[in-house]
This record gives structure tokens, sequence and C-alpha cells, in this order.
């Protein structure tokens, strides 16, 4: 197989776009030895991924993949064999034209959004009528043995292992990070959006007979820790209440990010890669799924907590089950937290079950090789 691939990714908010397509990008090329053009229209969201990135320039290699500016209006380049369409973004239509009429055959890939749901697996690798000479598939990353399966570095979860078995990796990372946990506090680490059900789920966490840190990167999360602690917020800054400390950290690279799921005990986790992340550091974590319209997003979140509880017991299962619940829709955050307090050991070893039985299956980027080389 030609070893030419372009990826195209729009950032439509935050981090996810990049940071799946970038992740994904620096699997094809290192691990697949692939020639990989990562055309992103954001390069600023990419540079916060990838701190040593600049974000004016046109191209640029980093880690392999040659990054570019998604250029508007599109500059005529040659296409690739095989082209990922991330997300829906709608490659240039003077790319789409090249490619239609190259000679040598030629692969356009829609990758979708993660899903648990059961129809994913009847829709994963359909073809996409209607595009001329070019073929098209849809290609849907999922949990299920029928869909494309997940974003999974090799040896990452031997580095995850070794980093949770010694105490000083933690430590000195923690400590990079200017963060000192108490020696009997649980830490814990928050990334999400807006969610005014913090004050509650805080409350609970001060007045709980454990004590706890919670590690913030800066985010949008903070307009409600701000909302919480009656005071602006910014990294570095540490809040007190009960047995609670909040602190404010900087947004680090992926990297790192990976490095502080690991570190802590629970993870409370956003779009699609993070969450992903959270499931790979084999701790229990907490999802705000992104919102949709007509609340489809609604149905997502209960495919996945039936997948994920099947083999936890009962209780457990509902208190957890009321924890996301409530983060997601609005509930009692105070009340959520407290049921899910007695099953924290059950919890922890559920994760990582889950995590082993995930981790038997083929990543996203082999099984999209794969799948690539099986249709051209
Ligand atoms: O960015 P997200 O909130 O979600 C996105 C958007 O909703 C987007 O529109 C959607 O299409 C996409 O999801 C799939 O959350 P997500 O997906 O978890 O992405 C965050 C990225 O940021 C992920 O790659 C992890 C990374 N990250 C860091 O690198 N450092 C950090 O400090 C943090 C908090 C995150």
């Amino acid at each position: 197989m030609d070893s030419r691939w372009d990826i195209f990714c729009k950032v439509v908010d935050n981090f996810g776009d990049a940071g799946v397509t970038w992740r994904l990008a620096r699997q094809l090329a290192n691990e697949q030895g692939l020639a990989v053009r990562l055309w992103i229209d954001d390069l600023t969201a990419f540079a916060r991924l990838c701190p040593d990135a600049d974000p004016l320039a046109r191209t640029q290699v980093r880690a392999g993949v040659q990054v570019c500016q998604w250029p508007e209006p599109w500059e005529d380049t040659p296409t690739a064999t095989v082209v990922i369409e991330a997300f829906g973004c709608k490659l240039p239509g003077p790319y789409q034209a090249r490619l239609a009429a190259t000679a040598t055959p030629a692969l356009w890939v829609n990758l979708d959004y993660l899903s648990a749901e059961t129809w994913v697996g009847g829709c994963h690798g359909l073809p996409s009528l209607g595009c001329g000479s070019v073929r098209k598939f849809f290609f849907f990353p999922g949990f299920r043995s029928d869909t494309g399966g997940l974003l999974r570095e090799a040896g990452l979860l031997e580095r995850r292992d070794a980093f949770q078995a010694s105490r000083a990796a933690r430590d000195a990372f923690l400590r990079g990070l200017n963060v000192s946990p108490a020696p009997e506090a649980r830490l814990l680490s928050l990334f999400a959006y807006e969610n005014d059900g913090l004050t509650g789920w805080l409350e609970a966490l001060a007045a709980a007979p454990r004590l706890t840190h919670l590690l913030v990167p800066e985010g949008r999360v903070l307009a409600n820790l701000e909302t919480w602690a009656q005071a602006r917020v910014g990294a570095g800054d540490c809040i007190r209440r009960g047995g609670l400390t909040v602190q404010v950290v900087p947004f680090v690279s992926q990297e790192a990010y990976d490095q502080l799921l690991w570190a802590c005990d629970f993870n409370a986790v956003r779009g699609e890669d993070s969450f992903v992340r959270a499931q790979w550091a084999a701790r229990p974590m907490l999802w705000h799924i992104y919102r949709q319209d007509e609340y489809a997003h609604w149905e997502k979140l209960e495919a996945f907590l039936e997948l994920y509880t099947e083999g936890l017991p009962g209780a457990a299962s509902e208190a957890l089950r009321g924890l996301w619940r409530s983060w997601n829709m609005d509930g009692d955050m105070a009340s959520a937290w407290a049921a899910v307090e007695p099953h924290w050991d059950e919890l922890q070893s559920h994760a990582r079950q889950w995590c082993a039985g995930l981790a038997a299956r083929p990543d996203l980027a082999t099984a999209l090789v794969q799948f690539c080389r099986n249709s051209l």
C-alpha cells in the first residue's frame, strides 16, 4: 500500500478535534511507518497540546508528522492515497476534485464520533455512496468488537504500569506541577466544560471524612470554580475548605496529561479523547459528555453506562450511574457523590478490569490501517 496519508481536522470547539487527530497522526507515522500530513484549521488549539509547535507556521514537522495549516482558500497540493476526514469536517472542494481525478485508487475515510450505542457496529465500515470514482467509507471508533476500537499507542499501558508502580515517578511528576498533596489525601482531577453541579460536588468533597486534593487544569470549568471560591483563580492557586484542597494547574501537553490521569485516583473528564485516556488510566472516572440537541447525548451516555457497569455489583453500579447522570443533567452532585463514596474500592478494581478488557482488542490505528489495506 502507498504510504501517503492526509488527515483533515477542523477545530469545532475546545481541544478534542485536534487532540484525536494529532494522536492518530503520530501513531500512523511512528508505529505504522506512514507519511502523514495533518491539516488543521486552528493551530492555536494544536499548540496547546503540543507546546513546542509554532502556531503561525504554514507547515512544520512534529513527532514525525507534517503538520500543515489548512489554507483558506485551499492551495493545490497532490492528494494522498488514504484521506481521513475527521468528524465530518468536509474536505476542501478542489482537493476532492483532484482526488476524484487521480488514476491510482484512493480511499476516503470518514472518521466518526465515539459512541457505545449498538447501532455503531452496523454502520462501521459501510461504504458511502455518491462520491464518484473515490471509494469512501465510514469508520467508527468504539468499545465493542464490531467497531474500529480506541486509540492506544504501543507500550502505553506498560508505561502507565511503570508510572503507577513508582511512588517516586508520581511524586516527581506532581512536583513538576508544584503539587504536593498530603500523603493520606486522595488525588482527583477535573477537566470539564462549565458545570453548575461543581459547587455541590466540591461541598460534598469538603465535608467528606477523607482528605481530597483536586487538580484542575486551566480551562472552562474555572468559571464555576470561581463561583464556588468567590474569587478569581488561575494556575498555581490553591483553595482549602474542610478536607478539600483545590489546586489549579496549567494546561499541560498531551503526554503530561496522561501522567496526570495516571497519578490521580479519580478523574473527571470531557469530550472524546480525555474520556478514552481516563479509561487507559484504569481509574474510576466521571464523564462530562458534549451536549447535543434533543438530548441525543443522553442515549450516548446511557449506552456507555450500560456497557461500563456490566459486572459491577448493583449498588455500586446505581451509585455510579447516579453520579454521571447528575453531572450531566444538573442533578444534586452532593448526594450523588455521597452515594459513590462507600463503593470507592469496588470502583477502583472495576476500572482496572474494564481497562484490561478494552486492552485485549486491537487499537484504532492498527485496525484502520488493516481496514484500508483490505479496501484498497
Ligand atoms: O476538547 P474537548 O472538550 O471535546 C472535544 C470537543 O467537544 C469537540 O468539538 C469534539 O468534536 C471532540 O471533543 C471530539 O475534550 P477532549 O476530546 O477530551 O479533548 C481534550 C484534549 O485536550 C485531549 O487530547 C487531552 C488534551 N489535554 C491536554 O493535552 N492537556 C490538558 O491539560 C488537558 C486538560 C487536556
